[in-house]
């Protein structure tokens, strides 16, 4: 396995909108492999979930585990929202836009349908953190982020904030 290089706003490839993915290859050794690859950048970085857009794969799929012990990984291969109910804010961050807190206002609970890790599809109902995650992760497979539901001011000064701290780190 390997730990993959992890996209930071303002990148331009972020805001690729990523293409289904064919089923079939759902169970080949070199998606299986991937799948893998992002569990392990998503568990060291750490986050509790990645999408294919923030390792630079416009492919529509994202690892997720919201579980504090680690013992639940989830994969979603072309995932669609059959259902939302509800709203909740929660202060999402996002490891491309990293150090940045913002509340963000989602569907409270939602029904989703995608294709498993096993190739198989399957429907299932969340809400709460997950359901926080799960649509987090479908606006990176769509190019968005949560900093574009801030004001243009406040995205400004998020934009500042990061470029200062990359031409410190440099
Ligand atoms: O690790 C993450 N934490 C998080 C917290 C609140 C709302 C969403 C997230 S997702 C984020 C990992 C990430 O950036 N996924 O795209
Ligand atoms: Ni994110």
């Amino acid at each position: 396995m390997a730990q993959l290089e992890i996209l930071e706003f303002p990148d331009p490839r972020l805001r690729t909108v990523a293409r289904p993915v064919d089923p079939a290859q759902v169970t080949t050794p070199e998606f299986q492999s991937l799948l893998g690859d992002m569990f392990e950048t998503m568990y060291e970085a750490p986050g509790i979930g990645l999408a294919a857009s923030q390792v630079d794969v416009h492919q529509r799929f994202m690892v997720i585990d919201v579980s504090e012990d680690r013992s639940q990984p989830l994969v979603f291969v072309n995932p669609e929202i059959l259902e939302r109910d509800g709203e909740q804010v929660y202060q999402e961050g996002c490891l491309s836009v990293p150090g940045i807190f913002a509340d963000v206002t989602r569907a409270n609970s939602i029904r989703v349908r995608a294709i498993g890790r096993d190739g198989a599809p399957f429907e299932m109902q969340a809400d709460g953190l997950l359901a926080v995650c799960i649509q987090h992760e479908m606006d990176h497979l769509a190019g968005k982020l949560f900093v574009d539901y801030l004001s243009p001011l406040k995205r400004e000064m998020v934009r500042k904030k990061l470029a200062k701290r990359q031409r410190q780190s440099a």
